[in-house]
């Protein structure tokens, strides 16, 4: 796995969700778990944006967090002034490079970018952080333009340049072009860092490329979240990159925190995590077809690229469906401690299957079926063995929902 660093923007981008209101209490709950997890960097909202944002910058800076606290700023020395003053560890100066932002935005040539970078760039430097330099729509800005900024700002003595594909139109082999390019002009010792939006559904894609290719930090938030439809989402990338060397990504993170940090952000901006994010959805580890099921039962790596324990999670098989076979049938009637010949499970499965089809079905219709054929197969016997009968609880379907909501 390449080596890498996560930028975590939730209270940044995330801030610029058409949802978002951040308090400070929530901010720093949010950035108390994102250090808890392990991101290495909290990019908070420009203290030039209102007096909340300039208090709020310097609470977080001041709580020791172990993760480093930057800020945003426009290139404009007194933006940068204001964020030296709230205390941070780093600055992300932003500047618009493509021919649409200078048209309609602020009007300026590259050759005026430059010139207005030489004289930011040091009040940054003097003030002893982490300096970082980006060219806003990057990917619609003119290459050589672009590679014509970072060579200056490099040559000035920043620390990291940027990348921003700021309306998601990167796709994954462009932005390996891009980064490689910026490589060879930034030379080895330069950070590059990557920031995309997810308007077309490459997000997650992009920025794994970016990585492949050299950049050294990712910009993410938790759950996506950001302007328009966001960027690159937290738990998505850190999934990803656990694909590459899980035990890695394992050391570098707590990963079952991925969980709580989807479910405390998504209640704080008034959202449901979606049922389809990567790791935190609330079926990213249900199998449901009787294929899957008895192979998942098996070997769980015949369907899961993730070991949900590694993400504090637990698979679930989901029953109640004319989908399903004798063996998950099998393993549903284990849990509730039932015990069936695999004879008796198949006639089972059959059953739920045909009361399936005749319409919606429940994990409790099921079990009732298991309970009701249990006492059936054991009626000639007198006593049961102690307990054997007992119903246990179905297992929770990490923590989203009881399972009966799966099926409607
Ligand atoms: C913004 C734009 C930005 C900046 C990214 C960066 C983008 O909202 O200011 O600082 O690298 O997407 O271009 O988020
Ligand atoms: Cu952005």
């Amino acid at each position: 796995m390449p080596r890498f660093a996560i930028i975590d923007s939730t209270l940044r981008e995330g801030e610029q969700f058409a949802n978002a209101f951040f308090s400070t209490e929530q901010k720093i709950r949010i950035a108390t778990l994102l250090d808890a997890f392990g991101v290495e960097y909290i990019e908070l909202t420009s203290p030039a944006a209102s007096p909340r944002s300039q208090d709020d910058c310097a609470t977080i800076a001041r709580l020791g967090l172990r993760a480093k606290t930057l800020t945003h700023t426009r290139c404009h020395p007194k933006d940068v002034e204001m964020a030296l003053a709230t205390g941070v560890d780093g600055v992300d100066v932003v500047i618009g490079t493509s021919s649409e932002l200078r048209r309609f935005s602020h009007g300026k040539s590259i050759d005026e970018i430059i010139a207005i970078a030489r004289d930011v760039i040091p009040v940054a430097l003097a003030g002893n952080v982490e300096v970082r330099f980006s060219t806003e729509d990057s990917l619609r800005s003119d290459l050589s333009d672009i590679l014509r900024v970072y060579e200056a700002v490099s040559e000035l003595g920043v620390h990291r340049v940027g990348i921003a594909d700021t309306i998601g139109i990167g796709s994954p082999t462009r932005i390996a072009e891009i980064v490689s390019a910026v490589r060879a002009v930034v030379g080895p010792k330069i950070d590059i860092e990557f920031h995309g939006h997810n308007d077309t559904g490459c997000a997650v894609a992009n920025a794994w490329a970016a990585v492949h290719a050299g950049a050294t930090h990712v910009d993410t938030t938790v759950l996506g979240i950001g302007e328009r439809n966001g960027i690159t989402p937290l738990a998505a990338f850190v999934a990803r990159m656990y694909v590459d060397d899980a035990e890695g990504v394992k050391r570098k993170y707590r990963l079952p925190l991925l969980r709580d940090l989807d479910h405390t952000v998504a209640k704080i901006v008034g959202v449901d995590v979606p049922f389809n994010a990567c790791v935190t959805g609330f079926c990213a580890f249900t199998h449901k077809a009787g294929i899957h099921a008895k192979a998942v039962l098996n070997n769980p790596s015949t369907y899961e690229v993730l070991a949900p324990d590694d993400f504090g999670l637990s698979r679930y098989i989901n029953v109640a469906s004319r989908l399903t076979g004798w063996n998950a049938i099998q393993h549903r009637a284990a849990q509730l401690g039932l015990t069936f010949t695999d004879a008796q499970a198949r006639h089972i499965a059959e059953e739920i299957k045909t009361a399936a089809d005749a319409g919606h079905m429940t994990l409790d219709h099921v079990d009732a079926i298991l309970h009701a054929e249990f006492r059936r197969v054991s009626e000639p016997q007198e006593a049961l063995p102690a307990g054997l009968s007992e119903p246990k609880p179905a297992p929770a379907l990490n923590g989203h929902a009881a399972p009966e909501r799966i099926l409607a």
